[in-house]
């Protein structure tokens, strides 16, 4: 650690980081490649989280490297507003065919809170163009994660994001989330219980009425609060209740595109088609920040047909399709196709949950959830201190070269795409070794 004196630290506030716990005991990732990081003492860490669930394609890929430094030599910034250039428009093409549905018209924007908050934006003014401009409402669920802009903690549901931040929008209102381990823990994929939590809804439109909602914004599968898997029909049921009342239904599939699940997007797998998506992290491998939010051919010609004004949607960001996210997403889509990376990732979904769910009669552990590669392994909280265990186990899984992501006392895992049954098993060993040692 030489080359970091402690006072090096201190200038770089650390997002939804423990900086003093942090800057006490650095873990400093210098490289990469491949599934590997390597941090500052030189030791390789596997990186069972795909970096923040962005890394599908793995690190250091060559040909998202090569089109971004080919790019870089072409045109190194344009703007979007009034002017544009010939990368964007091939990205928009390109992601109309990738995804399912008509979902065939791409807003670009920099992260998964800018395309959550613009997909929530999109749906108010779709439906004000529409002439249903009492639809204001937007509704979320509880222990969705939805980033970090004003949007999107207001329709999330993690309460330590919300409370520190004031009243946040007005007129937001969540269903309930569908975690229901009475029914069944160490679930391998969707549980077979639950599709009448959709029904919540009902609920939540007897109360406001439907013609003051303008969007349900939920994750398919929710990531951050600890790998929550959809019950079988219940995505399905909630597309029924929406399209019945006119609400316009959101997928945030900021984790859950590009792969993650074995498919383009939880959308495609379960074919459910949400009005509009939002999308972010693994379009670019994570290797430039850029977000996408997909809408319905319904939702683009409602407002182009509809506008009151020569600019359809008061809406986008300095950096809405900059040239180099481009080349990165061109590239990485490209190296998702040529390299059949959902196939493979598809392929190992049933050898990752065996291997992971063998963690069942592990030390403290509560519950295993998987879906496509994706787990989230649920721990008994320590009594007085929860979330205490889950960091210790993410340091102890670190100390034995494994980067794993927590969330409370719930460690979930999401390694790049191309893992191969011999990582997954060292990952498995570790995170036992680990389990074992920590209190
Ligand atoms: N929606 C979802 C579903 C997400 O998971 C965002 C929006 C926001 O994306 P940006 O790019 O603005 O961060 C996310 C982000 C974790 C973790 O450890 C998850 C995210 C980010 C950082 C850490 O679970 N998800």
């Amino acid at each position: 650690m030489d080359q970091f004196q402690n006072n090096d630290l201190d200038a770089f506030w650390m997002p939804f980081t423990a900086n003093r716990d942090f800057k006490e005991n650095p873990r400093m990732l210098v490289s990469a490649d491949g599934l590997y990081y390597r941090e500052s003492e030189g030791r390789r860490i596997l990186d069972a989280a795909a970096g923040l669930w962005c890394v599908n394609a793995g690190h250091n890929h060559p040909k998202i490297k090569k089109a971004i430094t080919d790019q870089l030599d072409e045109l190194d910034y344009a703007p979007n507003f009034q002017f544009g250039h010939p990368l964007a428009f091939k990205l928009a093409n390109k992601l109309k065919q990738f995804f399912p549905g008509d979902l065939n018209h791409a807003f670009f924007t920099s992260s998964g809170s800018e395309s959550v908050d613009t997909a929530l934006k999109i749906a108010l003014a779709y439906q004000r163009a529409k002439g249903q401009g009492s639809r204001t409402r937007l509704i979320g669920r509880e222990r969705g994660y939805h980033g970090t802009g004003f949007g999107g903690i207001s329709v999330g549901g993690i309460v330590k994001n919300r409370m520190y931040f004031g009243s946040l929008l007005a007129g937001v209102d969540h269903l309930r989330h569908t975690y229901q381990p009475e029914h069944g823990r160490f679930i391998k994929g969707q549980p077979s219980h639950g599709a009448e939590l959709a029904d919540d809804l009902l609920r939540l439109i007897a109360l406001h009425d439907a013609s003051t909602i303008a969007a349900v914004i939920v994750e398919p599968m929710a990531g951050s609060t600890g790998v929550l898997i959809p019950p079988l029909g219940y995505l399905e049921r909630l597309r029924e209740i929406c399209d019945q009342h006119g609400i316009l239904l959101i997928f945030d599939e900021v984790i859950s595109a590009y792969g993650r699940l074995g498919y383009t997007s939880a959308a495609e797998r379960l074919n459910v088609i949400p009005d509009l998506m939002a999308t972010a992290k693994g379009l670019t491998n994570g290797v430039v920040p850029m977000g996408a939010v997909m809408a319905r051919q319904h939702i683009y010609d409602t407002m182009m047909e509809q506008a009151d004004a020569p600019i359809e949607l008061f809406h986008g960001y300095t950096y809405s399709g900059h040239p180099l996210a481009c080349a990165a997403a061109l590239a990485t889509i490209a190296a998702y196709e040529e390299e059949k990376m959902f196939d493979h990732a598809a392929r190992q979904e049933e050898v990752f949950a065996r291997h992971v769910h063998g963690l069942q009669d592990a030390r403290h552990v509560a519950d295993i959830r998987s879906w496509g590669l994706v787990a989230g392994i649920e721990l008994h909280p320590r009594e007085g201190a929860v979330g205490a265990r889950g960091m210790a186990l993410m340091k102890a899984c670190y100390a034995h070269g494994v980067m794993v992501r927590f969330s409370g006392d719930i460690i979930a895992l999401s390694p790049p795409l191309m893992i191969g049954e011999e990582e997954i098993i060292s990952m498995v060993a570790t995170i036992r070794k680990s389990l074992d040692e920590v209190e």
